[in-house]
């Protein structure tokens, strides 16, 4: 049986990964947060995607994150490097993020946010796939 050596070195890679893994705090982690779409389509050209930032253990929305990198860019259609200026507007509701832009072509596009949240520590990092048509 030739997996076996394979499935054992596996097996012994994922041990020592949980062993090194951090101990998990009991509060609230980063990865407890996560970005969504409101609408994911919108048209080509000019538009304002609207974005929530939900709590996944109480599904409540979350205001007053700091968003302090974005990106939208063709990735998901082989085009990473056609990328757009997105700009922040103010929010009109608590726990909703806006953002301008100007989508030049259909298709696939992704928008990156790194946001920080009010009273935790590390970052949210999260990518949207926002499908644009004519
Ligand atoms: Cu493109």
């Amino acid at each position: 049986m030739i997996k076996l050596p394979l499935a054992r070195a596996a097996a012994a890679a994922l041990l020592a990964a949980v062993l090194s893994a951090p101990a998990q705090p009991a509060r609230a982690e980063v990865k407890d947060y996560r970005f969504e779409l409101v609408q994911p389509e919108t048209k080509v050209g000019e538009t304002v995607l609207t974005v929530r930032l939900v709590d996944r253990r109480s599904g409540k929305l979350v205001p007053d994150a700091v968003i302090f990198a974005k990106r939208l860019d063709m990735a998901p259609d082989a085009m990473e490097e056609m990328a757009t200026k997105v700009e922040q507007l103010p929010s009109t509701e608590p726990g909703l993020y806006r953002f301008k832009a100007r989508l030049s072509m259909q298709g696939r596009w992704r928008l990156s946010l790194a946001a920080k949240v009010q009273g935790e520590t590390g970052t949210v990092d999260d990518q949207l796939i926002v499908q644009a048509a004519k």
